[in-house]
């Protein structure tokens, strides 16, 4: 029953939010390829773009976006990075060609979290345009859940325990330059915090 009171808070927060929360269906899960760096036309223009994660002694992933030989963009802050196995940030590509940005802790403490931002190109920008967040603790395996968000088109799913809630995310999906990853705005989208 704790499960369900804390799934019906965090609920409610999402609806105090302003989301809207219904019965729910399953959200598509993408198979991925790793790497630090990876290829792909996301602007659509014919060339493809070389997206490269750089790590910072900040705890901070850059992203350093290229076409051709000529530099895109930097984008700054787009993941959080440890410094050891399971805390590293890598890239990869989804099957239609979005970009995805990992990030997680998975080794370190109990509190464990893996984050996918997928990267799309719409109206001139780089954006967000969907969120997985999955998180557990490793002390207390009835305390995960995952969250999956397609912000494109604000639909979404909650999962906490045997409890699903089905999201709808206002707003719309934001401009990358406008992310920050230290924010952890993957809760508020979610509901969570
Ligand atoms: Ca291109």
């Amino acid at each position: 029953m704790a499960r369900g009171k804390q799934l019906g808070r965090r609920l409610a927060r999402a609806v105090a939010a302003g989301w809207m929360v219904m019965a729910g269906a399953a959200a598509a899960q993408q198979e991925p390829r790793e790497g630090r760096e990876v290829s792909s036309d996301l602007d659509g223009d014919g060339v493809a773009e070389t997206f490269t994660l750089r790590l910072t002694e900040e705890n901070i992933a850059l992203l350093d976006v290229t076409e051709g030989d000529a530099p895109v963009r930097t984008f700054y802050d787009v993941a959080w990075s440890g410094a050891s196995p399971g805390t590293l940030p890598s890239l990869e590509l989804a099957p239609n060609g979005s970009l995805r940005i990992l990030s997680a802790n998975e080794s370190i403490g109990r509190e464990r979290w893996r984050l996918a931002l997928t990267i799309a190109y719409r109206d001139g920008h780089y954006r967000v345009a969907g969120i997985t967040y999955d998180w557990y603790d490793t002390l207390d395996l009835s305390a995960g859940g995952t969250c999956d968000v397609n912000l494109l088109t604000g639909s979404g799913t909650v999962e906490i325990g045997p409890q699903r809630g089905e999201i709808t995310a206002l707003g719309g999906a934001p401009r990358l330059m406008d992310w920050r990853a230290e924010a952890g705005r993957e809760g508020a989208i979610c509901g969570l915090w």
